[in-house]
């Protein structure tokens, strides 16, 4: 068990907080949440605004602002596939997104920062559940490896803002996230938009045949992302630790379970068949959320009403 971590000050509603990243899957809920929570200065960066590849901008940009409060949710991301095709720009731009960001904000003399990583900087084969104590103990999953040495370097420059220069930043590691304004890409996109997209494709054009990636054995676990917005507003309340916290809902599932329910949330009941061909990446990767428990957080969502709930949101979106 975790000692009870050491509580932050909370965020004052009145302040100017920066959500980088606010036209993504959780980056635009962190904003949703923040505006119903009466943060009347929660303010979005939109790409076509400010380029956070663009180091001056990005330092102009962020001095000219001065937030309280930075939430990091800037970041290439994809599924398996891109990961894997992709590497370099995985690697580099990720590097320098949060790198631009976290210069910038420690010029602008933001206090309160969270950077939002990823499941995957854990080792290939961790203890299960996974504890934040795992981190650096092993190899990576070669799929994601570009992407998850990014994220640990980010994990690294929040460890050192704090150690060096005093600062309230902190790291977030959410497992696998889904949920509505997800990207439902056909191939670059994460394992619950794509089976969403062509199970539900395959129910409109009346398609008897749908075919999965991989073996079906591995195991994921899932959090919606209304929750984790909500869980990264509680840590910026309640969290002011230099170890990264695990964000996740405490259980995990095959892939094979993960699209019979897909199967009959979208109402198909035609034939399911393997692609071995795709990689089916790391085993399991379920993440010990006691820490996160500890400072009082639990989720709401269940994966079979999110699912029900994402399918709904793509069927009346999907144009
Ligand atoms: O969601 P996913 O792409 O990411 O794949 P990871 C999870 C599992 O679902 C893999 C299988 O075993 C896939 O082979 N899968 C089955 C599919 N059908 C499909 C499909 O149509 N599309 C996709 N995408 N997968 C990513 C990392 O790993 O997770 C990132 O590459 C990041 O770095 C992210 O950490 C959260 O969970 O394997």
């Amino acid at each position: 068990m975790h000692a009870p971590a050491r509580p932050a000050t909370p965020l004052d509603r009145a302040a100017t907080v920066l959500v980088a990243g606010s036209t993504g899957l959780v980056g635009s809920a962190v904003l949703r949440h923040l505006h119903a929570r009466g943060f009347t200065r929660a303010v979005g960066i939109h790409s076509a605004d400010l380029d956070l590849t663009d180091r001056r901008a990005t330092l102009d940009y962020l001095t000219a602002l001065r937030p309280a409060a930075v939430i990091d949710a800037a970041a290439r991301v994809g599924g398996i596939a891109a990961n894997d095709a992709e590497p370099v720009e995985f690697l580099n731009d990720n590097l320098t997104i949060q790198t631009n960001l976290f210069t910038a904000a420690h010029a602008a003399d933001v206090d309160r920062l969270l950077f939002l990583g990823s499941s995957c900087i854990y080792p290939k084969h961790s203890p299960q559940p996974i504890p934040e104590s795992a981190l650096l103990t092993g190899p990576l999953e070669e799929t994601n490896d570009a992407y998850a040495i990014a994220k640990i370097a980010g994990v690294t420059a929040v460890r050192s803002y704090r150690r060096q220069y005093g600062r309230r930043w902190i790291s977030a590691m959410p497992t696998n996230v889904y949920g509505p304004g997800d990207n439902f890409h056909p191939t670059r996109s994460h394992v619950l938009p794509a089976l969403i997209r062509r199970f539900h494709e395959a129910v409109a054009t009346g398609a008897g045949e749908v075919t999965v990636w991989g073996s079906g054995t591995p195991r994921r676990e899932f959090v919606h992302v209304d929750d984790l917005a909500a869980a990264c507003l509680h840590l910026l309340d309640h969290y002011d630790e230099p170890s990264p916290v695990n964000i996740g809902v405490g259980e995990d599932l095959t892939i094979a379970d993960l699209v019979a329910l897909v199967a009959r949330a979208t109402g198909f009941t035609g034939r399911i068949t393997w692609d071995a061909s795709r990689p089916d990446g790391t085993p399991r990767k379920l993440l010990d959320v006691s820490r996160l428990r500890a400072t009082g957080w639990k989720p709401r969502i269940d994966l079979a009403e999110g699912v029900r709930d994402t399918v709904d949101w793509y069927a009346r979106h999907r144009a």
